[in-house]
């Protein structure tokens, strides 16, 4: 679901309430709404990008990824099997998020580790000012945001597994 459902929820709710606690003065009941119009209108524009029903744009933790990654490389050392799964599905220019899934050689999820990873434009030789944070989600799973691929172009996740050993693997993102 998208989060504004919930925010515009509250809103809604909000507008009986101030109805019933204005009781008869006409003047602050009509203050009121007008105040409510705005947020009302952006609610209804962003839920209009969440796309009616289509998959959230962000990482929503309580749904662990189901369908196949978009990404998947071994580590330089071959220790690690990565793959990548992109919010939105399809990158976007600006925030994405990425969560990344690690399982051993055996297949089995890696938790435990600690992930790092920083955009890179290749074509440009430039990053990103902003470095994701990478939140360990459980089941091998860790949550990158944001990811800050402003430009349209060829993109590279740099990514640094850190367990017993060190090890590195490099995602490569298109961003239409
Ligand atoms: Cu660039």
């Amino acid at each position: 679901m998208c989060w504004v459902f919930g925010w515009l929820g509250q809103a809604w709710d909000g507008v009986p309430e101030r109805r019933a606690a204005g009781g008869g003065r006409r003047g602050r009941i009509m203050a009121g709404s007008g105040v409510r119009c705005a947020p009302l209108l952006l609610a209804a524009t962003l839920l209009a990008a969440c796309g009616g029903g289509d998959a959230p744009a962000g990482y929503d933790p309580t749904m662990p990824p189901e369908t196949p990654p978009a990404l998947t490389m071994t580590s330089e050392s071959g220790t690690w099997v990565v793959s990548a799964w992109l919010y939105p599905e399809r990158a976007r220019k600006g925030a994405n998020e990425v969560v990344f899934g690690i399982v051993d050689g055996a297949g089995a999820p890696a938790d435990g580790l600690v992930v790092r990873t920083q955009p890179w434009m290749p074509a440009h030789g430039h990053g990103t000012s902003t470095v994701p944070t990478v939140s360990p989600q459980g089941a091998g799973l860790y949550w990158a945001m944001p990811v800050n691929l402003y430009m349209a172009g060829r993109w590279e996740l740099r990514t640094t597994i850190t367990g017993a050993v060190e090890d590195h693997v490099v995602l490569v993102v298109d961003v239409p």
